[in-house]
């Protein structure tokens, strides 16, 4: 069992979650500025858990910091803000919230989708402005069912969207890091590829340093002038700068973003752009999946101070590891 232990938050989490922390688990918050370091002297020994999203995470520093963490709690699916190859070498376990919250971003790329194509939001600024009375009809839009869609990241959210989209009648094709045995679905072998092939391609891939700029320039251009970008995923997946400059030359057709390289900074480019879509990193942000996601997050915390262990790991705690570094 692992050792009894201050539990540490990191990071800003879901109000109720913070208070279910505080109440249940007496959990302590890491200051920001210039109070962290000296809370770290006094109390990084402390420390045998901490919770945090995927917007703060844990980096290397903070590990070497709490010399006894053995798990970092993650609220969300995607961890890439922590140095998860450190914490396996350091045997500090790492946990997620898979599942729970796939419905919820698959149908928030398949509303990005409708939207971005067929331009609803887009439509609705020129209602509210009075426009259609003086104007008359708005630009035809592109048609989503039967489009060819190409998902980048065929795992559990990316399934999901070729799910929803194949009952649109959508020709679905995908890249991953390898194929995915049994898919119905075409595999394309590079990104640049799956782009070149399809009217849409959404990105479904997991952030991080593997997968940094892996929708590049050479990418964005291989989608086209008809081509629309979707991504549900994180910023840092798509070069960010190449896609405002071909989005403004008309050298893609449209973009719906929910992630961005800087959050929550928007490049003030998109936000004058009319076939784009932005929205503020809500995919998973209904009551029902933030909810689950909160008891998910609560059972790995709750596993991992009673036994030890994390009931959904990405990385499995090893305390002999950490228990030689320390
Ligand atoms: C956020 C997400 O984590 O799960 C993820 O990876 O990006 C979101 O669900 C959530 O907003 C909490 O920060």
């Amino acid at each position: 069992p692992a050792a009894t232990g201050k539990v540490l938050r990191v990071g800003p989490l879901k109000p109720s979650l913070e208070q279910e922390l505080t109440t249940d688990f007496h959990a302590v918050r890491l200051p920001d500025g210039d109070a962290r370091a000296p809370f770290l002297a006094e109390y990084g020994d402390q420390v045998t858990a901490v919770v945090t999203s995927g917007r703060t995470g844990v980096d290397a520093d903070l590990m070497a910091a709490l010399p006894r963490l053995g798990a970092i709690v993650h609220f969300g699916v995607g961890y890439d803000t922590t140095d998860v190859d450190r914490a396996a070498e350091l045997g500090i376990g790492v946990s997620n919230t898979p599942d729970v919250l796939t419905d919820c971003v698959a149908d928030t790329a398949v509303g990005l989708l409708l939207d971005t194509m067929r331009g609803f939001t887009a439509a609705d600024r020129f209602v509210r402005a009075g426009r259609w009375p003086a104007e008359g009809n708005v630009p035809l839009t592109r048609k989503v069912s039967g489009a060819r869609v190409g998902i980048l990241g065929l795992g559990r959210i990316g399934s999901a969207i070729a799910d929803r989209l194949s009952a649109f009648g959508c020709q679905i094709s995908y890249h991953n890091r390898r194929t995915v045995d049994g898919s119905p679905f075409r595999y394309a072998a590079s990104p640049a590829e799956l782009a070149a092939s399809v009217d849409v391609l959404i990105v479904a891939a997991a952030g991080g340093s593997g997968t940094r700029h892996l929708v590049d320039r050479q990418v964005l251009e291989a989608l086209g002038p008809n081509g629309f970008l979707i991504n549900v995923a994180r910023g840092s997946v798509v070069d960010e700068d190449a896609l405002v400059e071909l989005l403004q030359d008309g050298r893609l057709a449209g973009a719906g973003l929910d992630v961005f390289a800087n959050e929550p900074q928007v490049p003030a480019e998109l936000i004058e752009l009319d076939n784009v879509v932005l929205l503020p990193h809500l995919a998973s942000g209904t009551v029902e999946t933030r909810a689950a996601m909160q008891d998910l997050t609560i059972r790995n915390l709750t596993a991992y101070l009673q036994t030890g262990d994390l009931v959904t790991p990405v990385v499995v705690p090893n305390p002999a590891v950490r228990g030689k570094d320390a």
